[in-house]
């Protein structure tokens, strides 16, 4: 009996310590995270890209990362590539809002956590990601509005503003231009006479400025530029066309990137509304935190602020992108 005995707690005792390596050796499993970066279109996304890299290294997490060119059948290709090859974790930046349910199904069926990052998605069923980092675009939208009616406090109008949009149907897109309507809607002095999408680039932003500037020239009061990229490209069109930015035209920014900071320095840019694209840590973190089972909240926001041209110089030293 009591050599039974012993023998049975032996095979206890060996069961757990087995079960116990096992568990330790399941925590040592390295992480495998798909991500579908939107493309390199601005200094913001050449941040962002540089963030979650450097974030996943650090963390030990085996990176598979894919460019999409900023076009959305290529970041669905490349998530139909990650559930193919059984990643733990996908996450993207969704270059558009629409148009995402049927691939992210996909991930549902295959057990595959989805994570956005920097854009959000329009879609009905919730559970088809765990949750979205990034900024409040509409905020962002809402802060360059409150500058407007401040700097203009003064000023009967009328105040004609050229608008130069993001990437069509994107979600930065989308939110910056309503924030902004959000804060001027009930102030007539304030009037879009011009919008059009330079996608986010420099090349764009001055192509369409050329053309704002042939057409309305100095009827222009304000350039308001979805984001630096887009701003800079417009500031060699008004000065090609002898239009002095940031003295004859006020302009406004976003994401508030070294080169916004250099215009402002200049005096080409007034005002600066930060988006960060250092998103990387947090990212990983979540990555870490679905994997080991963890609930998530559905919406985690970066902290940002704005910059008004006046802060440019005593801040650049402290900037990290
Ligand atoms: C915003 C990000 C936008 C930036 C642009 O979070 O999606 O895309 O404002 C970038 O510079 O191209």
């Amino acid at each position: 009996m009591e050599h039974t005995r012993r023998l049975a707690l032996r095979a206890l005792i060996g069961g757990v310590l087995s079960l116990a390596a096992l568990g330790a050796h399941a925590q040592e499993k390295q992480i495998t995270l798909g991500f579908a970066q939107v493309g390199a279109e601005s200094a913001w996304r050449t941040a962002n890209t540089v963030s979650v890299k450097q974030a996943a290294k650090e963390a030990g997490i085996n990176l598979k990362f894919s460019d999409a060119q900023q076009k959305q059948e290529n970041q669905i290709k490349a998530i139909r590539s990650y559930i193919a090859q059984k990643v733990d974790v996908i996450a993207f930046s969704p270059v558009v809002e629409s148009g995402w349910e049927p691939v992210l199904t996909e991930a549902k069926n295959a057990h595959i956590p989805v994570i956005l990052t920097d854009r959000s998605i329009d879609v009905k069923d919730q559970s088809l990601y765990v949750t979205m980092i990034g900024s409040d675009f509409m905020e962002e939208g809402r802060r360059a509005g409150r500058w407007l009616e401040e700097h203009y406090k003064n000023d009967a109008g009328p105040i004609n503003i050229a608008e130069l949009q993001g990437t069509v149907g994107s979600a930065p897109a989308n939110d910056r231009h309503s924030g902004l309507m959000e804060i001027i809607k009930n102030d007539p002095k304030f009037k879009i006479i011009a919008s059009q999408s330079g996608d986010f680039t420099l090349a764009g932003g001055k192509q369409v400025m050329e053309a704002f500037a042939k057409t309305y020239g100095k009827q222009i009061n304000v350039v308001y530029a979805h984001n630096d990229d887009m701003a800079l490209g417009a500031i060699q069109a008004m000065e090609e066309a002898g239009i002095k930015p940031g003295k004859d035209v006020n302009v406004v920014s976003f994401d508030a990137t070294k080169g916004g900071f250099e215009a402002m320095i200049a005096g080409k840019i007034n005002v600066d509304v930060e988006c960060s694209p250092l998103l990387g840590p947090q990212l990983m973190t979540a990555v870490k935190d679905v994997v080991a089972g963890k609930q998530l909240p559905k919406r985690i926001v970066t902290n940002e602020t704005v910059f008004p041209m006046s802060v440019a110089a005593q801040i650049l030293p402290q900037r990290k992108y």
